[in-house]
């Protein structure tokens, strides 16, 4: 039985060095289709299950602000991984939830490698591993991936999740707030009863990328002849929205997302202060 896995996660968190100790000297570098972007792609064996391991380039969002955001959004929402494990810094950790509660909306399995627990302690930072994974709803592995530390913690993890395909996929929904939820409620009852925009994508997330104007959205919406009714809600009913807000619906939305992540990062992340270099 074959799985393809992929490894997100911002730049410098460690990807390449999970890649490297996950499939060892198991694989291939070619390009990305029509672009000079570097492919990896890796093979790790556990029990019976093999798996495919693909690297992605480092992005801090999944949209399309870069061709490198274009190539891992792409991948992670066309190409439908089995599952993604997002590499987190440890020792920066709110940063690197933004991406997470990304791929969290998408629906895809995940499991979270938190990296740089080396760094994390060097600073003082203790995580709470149960609270992060029971806040997130996905499992949370600790890594040093520069010492191979947590490596086959976290395949096993991976081959749990890959063979548990009983359990009801991801259902996580951001709180969006009073105000922006109608909005979403709308649009995601108006998608519910269409075919979906991108295959695999729960259709509330195709209504709040659709609201911040992603490009893949904005166009397999075109394709499918639902832009302008779409568009037809957001008029309708999101200039309230703003003008209650005071701002505009696509910063709310950001500034939803730092929201849930302050709060995630607040219920489980303590610093030592006496350790604190700065
Ligand atoms: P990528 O950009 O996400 O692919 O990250 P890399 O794997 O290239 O790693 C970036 C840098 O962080 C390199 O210098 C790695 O040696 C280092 N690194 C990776 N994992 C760890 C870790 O767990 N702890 C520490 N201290 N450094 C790490
Ligand atoms: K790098
Ligand atoms: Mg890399």
């Amino acid at each position: 039985m074959g799985y393809t896995v992929a490894l997100t996660g911002n730049p410098n968190t460690g990807k390449t060095s999970l890649f490297n100790a996950l499939t060892g000297s198991n694989q291939h570098v070619g390009n990305w289709p029509g672009v000079t972007v570097e492919r990896k792609e890796g093979r790790f064996r556990i029990g019976d299950g093999e798996v495919k391991v693909v690297d992605l380039p480092g992005i801090y969002s999944l949209g399309a602000a870069s061709l490198d955001e274009e190539i891992a959004a792409d991948f992670l929402l066309r190409s439908r991984p089995d599952l993604a494990i997002v590499v987190a810094d440890g020792s920066n950790l709110e940063r690197s939830l933004y991406l997470a509660v990304q791929m969290l909306e998408t629906g895809t399995p995940l499991v979270l490698a938190l990296n740089m627990m080396d760094m994390a302690a060097e600073k003082g930072i203790t995580i709470d591993v149960e609270k992060l994974s029971s806040l997130l709803g996905i499992p949370v592995v600790p890594t040093v991936a520069r010492r191979k530390e947590g490596i086959e913690d976290l395949k096993k993890r991976v081959l749990q999740e890959l063979k548990n395909r009983t359990a009801p996929l991801n259902s996580f929904s951001l709180p969006y707030g009073e105000r922006l939820a109608p909005l979403f409620d709308s649009m995601e009852a108006f998608l519910s009863s269409k075919p979906e925009l991108i295959p695999g994508l729960p259709a509330r997330t195709a209504a709040v990328k659709f609201t911040e104007g992603d490009p893949a959205v904005l166009a397999s919406a075109e394709a499918a002849g639902l832009r302008s009714e779409l568009e037809a809600i957001l008029s309708r009913e999101g200039a309230s929205v703003e003008a209650s807000l005071g701002y505009d619906l696509q910063t709310a939305v950001i500034e939803r997302r730092w929201g849930f992540v302050s709060g995630v990062t607040a219920e489980s992340v303590t610093r030592d202060l006496s350790l604190k270099t700065r």
